[in-house]
């Protein structure tokens, strides 16, 4: 990429009309940054406190004896900040417009009054399931309005939920049940999703096999359709709303309990439980929305991201709600009934802010304009990305078909672990560059470092690892159970600094572009995926003796998953086989992990110490072997030319 990229202004009409101008962002980045303290104390004061906090900061980012806290003896509710709060002024607005799969069905608009009833009848129906403060709930539902009943109900009566993608599998759903030690799951019938209906309740029956007899299942019937029962353990869900109470009391929790536990990819091991914190978390989230999206009152807003991602949760629903918006939930996909689906929703709920991922943007792009130019997308004043870098030829589709020259996009870089947006232009403040997320948000220290030796990088025009040099109120606060994990995986790397897995250039005007992963999480339709997850499925296949997972590049996927297999003795490599790994990886993780080429490796090049040399595996799998480096210190150098020989990605 060129270092003269073209660069795009703000328009006037925003750098007057938005919350952060250029000069106001300058003179609040610098206090920030100056008197951290002084500006997180305002800031905290977008939140109602039922006991205001005295401290605002306490943080040590030193390896072994890391701690973060903010705002730590304050005392507040989340679901009372997303809607209770809002009632006097807002109660007839919409807070949620739930747009259904089939466009033939009809679109909900949730009232703020309503989401308040709907969200206390369900906290009173999990504190009758048994749920108090600080238990577990783990929500594996589709994208319905009751997906946000959940997590707020969960929120008012201080249960922290986790969220499992519906996407996953009953192995995933059970891992994670069983790793936060959940009460209850909360569940559909059906999940419809492009026409088709996953049998959620059915996952859900086979994941509760491998959980404890105690744990109860609410199961929302969404579609209606045949599920089976287990009396005494399943509960309907809307039978029991229809008598539960609609009042229910916020508890007090304090700033740093924990809201939400969701399980993301790492590089080693098996998926960890980020935590968030409760008043940290919607500080930042509420933040971050209202001036990334510069959000207005009366705006539409429509994130297309599941819940079952950090995007969906701080971006669906707890920023937008926080803030008193109008916030739009999508159940189905972005191409049914066709490729304009995205585009007649714009056009239907007359949509203000849209933020979807490349992914997407490049599968739409690849359909053809003709889909969005049949919509009128007049409605439309800003564009935002987030997920994976995205290539300027996307940025440019999204930015003149989509956005017809007039809509800034905010490239959104941040991690499930950064609670929201560490890194994005602001709408009136910033020029963009396609591809870069250009600039530091509030109180954000980013700091480039010699991946080697762990030195500072100064200046502009350099590239290194990414790092954060200090604290900011949405940071995760631990591993769920495993606080030493938290350390070693993020601040023992490179000491005093939070490490966050991404490779970074800083131009020559001092913007950020992010380069991807420096580690083995690879980023598939910006979902992330550890290697070694897929690696140790692949294994706990009988006819797999050795397996090594690598990225490529894929159009559409951005990543595709390419998987190097050696057979047990005797096994033969055939298409069937292929077809039944790539099967067992969908049912041991999900479809999202399905590996898109396998080849059949009879050796994987190793060190002498018998380490697998992915470096090489990775330039095969990128058709790029001419330039392997050093081979050196392989053991048998020869498998190498086999593997290229026979390499799936010509
Ligand atoms: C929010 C989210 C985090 C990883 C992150 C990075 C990649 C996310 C990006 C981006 C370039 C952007 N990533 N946003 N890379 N530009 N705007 O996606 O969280 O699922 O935890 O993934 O995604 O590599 O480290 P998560």
């Amino acid at each position: 990429m060129s270092n003269a990229a073209k660069t795009y202004p703000p328009s006037t009409e925003m750098a007057e009309g938005a919350h952060v101008n250029a000069a106001k962002y300058d003179a609040m980045y610098k206090a920030s940054i100056e008197d951290a303290d002084g500006f997180w104390r305002e800031q905290a004061q977008r939140v109602d406190w039922m006991t205001p906090f005295t401290t605002v900061k306490d943080v040590d980012f030193t390896f072994g004896q890391v701690k973060i806290n903010w705002f730590a003896d304050g005392e507040l509710n989340v679901s009372a900040n997303c809607i209770d709060r809002h009632l006097e002024t807002r109660s007839d607005q919409t807070a949620i417009i739930w747009e259904p799969d089939n466009p033939e069905e009809a679109a909900q608009h949730i009232t703020y009054k309503e989401l308040h009833a709907q969200t206390c009848k369900m906290a009173n129906i999990l504190r009758d399931l048994g749920v108090g403060k600080g238990d577990r709930v783990v929500i594996y539902l589709p994208m319905i309005p009751e997906a946000a009943y959940a997590m707020l109900a969960c929120a008012r009566i201080g249960a922290i939920h986790s969220i499992v993608f519906a996407g996953f599998s009953p192995d995933a759903l059970a891992s994670r049940v069983n790793g936060s030690e959940a009460k209850v799951v909360i569940t559909a019938d059906y999940a419809p999703r492009g026409g088709k209906a996953t049998p959620l309740k059915t996952n859900a029956d086979q994941a509760l096999l491998h959980c404890k007899d105690s744990v109860k299942c609410l199961v929302v019937k969404r579609t209606g359709g045949q599920t089976t029962w287990t009396e005494g353990r399943d509960f309907d869900y809307k039978a029991l709303a229809k008598d539960a109470a609609d009042i229910c009391a916020p508890e007090a929790m304090n700033a740093e309990d924990p809201l939400f536990i969701l399980y993301t990819s790492g590089s080693t091991g098996q998926p960890k439980g980020v935590v968030h914190s409760t008043g940290g978390y919607l500080v930042y989230a509420a933040m971050t929305h209202e001036v990334t999206f510069d959000y207005h009152d009366g705006d539409v807003y429509w994130c297309t991201a599941d819940v079952g991602w950090v995007t969906g949760h701080s971006y669906i629903v707890y920023g937008p709600l926080a803030n008193g918006a109008t916030t739009l939930m999508f159940e189905g996909v972005p191409t049914y009934p066709d490729a304009s689906r995205f585009w007649q929703i714009c056009e239907k709920h007359k949509v203000n802010q849209f933020y979807t991922a490349p992914t997407a943007i490049r599968a739409l792009m690849g359909k053809g304009a003709e889909f969005v130019e049949g919509c009128d997308l007049s409605s439309l004043k800003l564009l935002g990305t987030v997920g994976e870098p995205i290539n300027p030829e996307a940025w440019n589709w999204y930015n003149d078909v989509v956005g017809k020259g007039t809509c800034p996009i905010v490239d959104t870089w941040w991690q499930t672990e950064t609670g929201g947006h560490l890194m994005t232009p602001l709408p009136g403040a910033h020029a963009t560059k396609p591809g870069a997320a250009m600039k530091p948000f509030f109180g954000i220290k980013p700091v480039v470092l010699e991946p080697a030796s762990g030195d500072i990088i100064e200046g502009n025009g350099v590239e290194g690892v990414l790092c954060i040099a200090d604290s900011w109120p949405g940071q995760m606060r631990t591993v769920w159970g495993d606080h030493e994990r938290f350390e070693k995986t993020y601040f023992s790397d490179y000491k005093g600094y939070y490490f966050t897995g991404d490779g970074c250039r800083r131009d020559e005007d001092g913007d950020y572009w992010i380069t991807g992963r420096v580690d083995d999480v690879i980023n598939v339709s910006g979902h992330r995926m550890g290697t070694a997850e897929v690696e140790s499925a692949l294994v706990a296949h009988p006819k797999v003796a050795e397996a090594a997972v690598v990225g490529y590049p894929h159009d559409i996927k951005g990543q595709g998953i390419y998987c190097y297999v050696s057979l047990m003795a005797d096994e033969e490599p055939t298409e069937e086989l292929r077809t039944e790994l790539r099967n067992w990886v969908r049912t041991e993780i999900g479809p999202i992990a399905s590996p898109d080429l396998i080849q059949w490796a009879p050796g994987l090049p190793k060190t002498r110490s018998g380490k697998i040399m992915r470096r090489i595996l990775r330039k095969i799998a990128e058709n790029d072997f001419g330039a392997l480096g050093d081979t050196s210190t392989l053991a048998e150098p020869e498998v190498v030319d086999e593997l290229i020989e026979n390499r799936m990605n010509r």
